[in-house]
């Protein structure tokens, strides 16, 4: 052994062959407890809407193919709204056409505004109103389009981030402007209209209620990165204090109120979007009745033996 010889010296030069030791960094590359890299956030619907509708005047579907403001997590980059999932506003205005193209990733889109425009999602012609909830499955091409009067917004959910981690997302324009469809099905499994909703969460008694969507062909999670469900808390209730390893995406359907969430406390009213980073505690307070839609990332977590939920003291 060289007489000299250091950890630093050793650090150095196995830096040079492209090593680097565990031991230094042991708690970091394997720690204790989930460490996301997103915060709890808040966008303001009252903020957003209005850059939505300037972005509706400064540029077209056909320039920017879909006119979707991002909801980016302050501690990350695009196209994080957690650390897996993506978020989105979309605006779309009467006679316009978002082009139909197909990708990989998964989408979902919960309306929150308007009620004429249509998703065609692999031929199938799926009419949105508020508060439907509309998928489009992996690698099927799907163009939107506004018949009717005023504008519409939704809100994205997409699994977006998960193909940073594994670069496997292909997307391609179809050939023409629109996929060829038919007017869909009305129990399409493309769509799971509010209405029917609201019917489960008010089925069950109580201050709080909670229901995952099902997918009406699978019965199971809406894809198979990303679940949805939603919440109904009456005013003056709160939901109990939970932590789960998967990260979360909400959207106030209608209400107020504010979610507790580790440290922070952020208050929404209808039309914010908020999330929740893995494994915080967290809990939501109405003010008065409110619905809240959520989407997660559950379904792959499950897949790989990674899903845990818990009761909290705090
Ligand atoms: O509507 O097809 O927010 O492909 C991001 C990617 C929306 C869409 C987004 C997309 C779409
Ligand atoms: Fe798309």
């Amino acid at each position: 052994m060289i007489a000299t010889d250091s950890l630093a010296r050793l650090f150095a030069e196995a830096a040079v062959e492209g090593a680097q030791p565990l031991w230094t960094m042991m708690d970091a590359m394997v720690p204790p407890r989930p460490q996301p890299k997103a915060v709890p956030h808040v966008w303001r619907y009252e903020a957003l809407r209005p850059l939505l509708g300037r972005a509706g005047t400064l540029v077209g579907t056909q320039d920017a193919e879909r006119r979707v403001l991002m909801l980016i997590n302050p501690a990350l980059a695009p196209p994080h709204t957690t650390d897996t999932l993506f978020a989105g506003l979309q605006l779309i205005l009467p006679g316009e056409v978002a082009p139909a193209h197909r990708h990989v990733a998964f989408a979902l889109r919960f309306i929150i505004e308007g009620d004429a425009a249509y998703t065609a999602v692999g031929g199938e012609k799926v009419t949105m109103r508020r508060g439907d909830l509309v998928l489009t499955p992996s690698w099927e091409y799907h163009d939107h389009g506004h018949e009717g009067e005023g504008p519409m917004v939704w809100l994205d959910g997409l699994d977006l981030p998960v193909y940073q981690f594994f670069p496997a997302n292909f997307a391609q324009p179809y050939s023409e402007e629109r996929f060829p469809s038919v007017e869909a099905a009305s129990d399409t499994h493309l769509r799971y209209c509010w209405a029917d909703m609201e019917a489960r969460l008010q089925a069950e008694d109580g201050p709080y209620s909670f229901a995952e969507y099902e997918h009406k062909q699978t019965g199971g999670p809406v894809s198979r990165v990303i679940g949805a469900a939603a919440e109904r808390i009456v005013g003056g209730g709160s939901s109990p204090t939970r932590r789960e390893t998967a990260g979360i995406v909400y959207h106030v359907y209608k209400g107020r109120g504010f979610t507790v969430a580790g440290d922070a406390r952020l208050e929404w009213e209808k039309g914010d979007t908020f999330c929740i980073p893995s494994w915080m505690p967290y809990r939501h307070e109405a003010a008065k009745d409110t619905y809240l839609f959520r989407y997660d990332d559950r379904p792959v977590l499950e897949a790989i033996g990674a899903y845990r939920r818990e009761a909290s003291a705090s």
